[in-house]
C-alpha cells in the first residue's frame, strides 16, 4: 500500500490508484427482468447466458467488498408504476407487442415494484446499501446518484453490471464527465452481444483511458486483500439538536 491509504489495482491503459474509503462499488441493473428467463431481455430475443455469466463474478467482487466494509451502490431500470418517467419515445422503441409498462410473466415489464423489476436474489442489496432507481440507461439521469455520491465522499466507483454497452457505458461515460474515476472489471460486466461487449470495454479504455480504466476482477481481489476492513459511518444515535 502506499501513501494515504492507495492501492494500485492492475488496469489498462494504466495503473488504477484505488482509494478504498472514497470508492463505492456500482452494480449496475442485476435485474430479473434483463436477467432471467422470461423477463424482458429474453422477450426481446436475446440470449440471457450471456449475462449470466457474469453473475458468479460478480457475487465474489461484493461479498469480498462487503467484507471490508466498502461502500455499495445498486441501480435498477425501470418506471413508475404511472409510467410518468417513461418518455413516449422510450415506450415505443422496439415496435415489440408487449412493451415497458405492459404485463410480462414477471408483472410489468421494468416497472417499479414489480418482481421482473427487482434484483436477482444472488446480488440483492443490504439494508443501508442504496438502490437507485433511474429511468434511462445512465444511472446519473434523473436519479439521486450524484447527491448520494458527494454526502458519502465517494469519490472512485468500480462500476459492474449490465450491459456494457449500454447501462455501464453510459453510466461510466455520466461519471466520468462529472470529475469521478471509473474501473471495469470486464468479466463482471456483460452484453447480450460478445462483439458489442468488446468494443464497449475497448471505448472505456482507448485514448489513455477516456472514460476510464478496465481491469478484471482477479486484480480487484488482489487490492482487497490488502486492506484492513473499513468502519462503516455510523447513523449518530442521538438527534442533533
Ligand atoms: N441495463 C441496461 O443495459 N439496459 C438495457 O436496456 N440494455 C440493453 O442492452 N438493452
Amino acid at each position: 500500500m502506499k501513501k494515504n491509504g492507495v492501492i494500485t489495482i492492475e488496469a489498462e491503459p494504466y495503473p488504477f490508484e484505488f482509494t478504498p474509503a472514497t470508492c463505492a462499488l456500482l452494480i449496475i441493473d442485476m435485474q430479473r427482468d434483463f436477467l432471467e428467463p422470461g423477463g424482458f431481455g429474453e422477450m426481446l430475443g436475446n440470449d440471457i447466458s450471456q449475462l449470466r455469466r457474469a453473475i458468479e463474478p460478480n457475487q465474489k467482487l461484493l461479498a469480498a467488498w462487503r467484507e471490508k466494509g466498502l461502500q455499495v451502490l445498486h441501480t435498477r431500470e425501470g418506471h413508475r408504476p404511472d409510467l410518468g418517467c417513461l418518455s413516449p419515445a422510450k415506450k415505443i422503441r422496439g415496435r415489440t407487442p408487449r412493451t415497458i409498462g405492459d404485463h410480462g410473466p414477471m408483472g410489468r415489464i421494468l416497472v417499479r415494484g414489480e418482481i421482473g423489476h427487482d434484483i436477482i436474489p444472488e446480488l440483492y442489496p443490504l439494508p443501508g446499501e442504496p438502490v437507485i432507481d433511474k429511468p434511462g440507461k445512465g444511472a446519473f439521469f434523473s436519479t439521486d446518484l450524484h447527491a448520494i455520491m458527494q454526502n458519502r465522499n465517494i469519490k472512485q466507483l468500480i462500476v459492474t453490471g449490465v450491459t456494457t454497452e449500454v447501462c455501464v457505458n453510459t453510466t461510466v461515460r455520466e461519471a466520468n464527465d462529472r470529475g469521478y474515476d471509473c474501473l471495469v472489471p470486464e468479466d463482471c460486466v456483460a452484453s447480450y452481444v460478445p462483439e458489442f461487449h468488446d468494443i464497449g470495454l475497448k471505448m472505456i479504455k482507448a485514448q489513455g483511458g477516456i472514460f476510464g480504466w478496465v481491469s478484471h476482477s482477479i486484480h480487484v481481489h488482489a487490492a482487497l486483500k490488502k486492506i484492513s476492513p473499513q468502519k462503516k459511518p455510523q447513523p449518530s444515535k442521538k438527534p442533533r439538536r
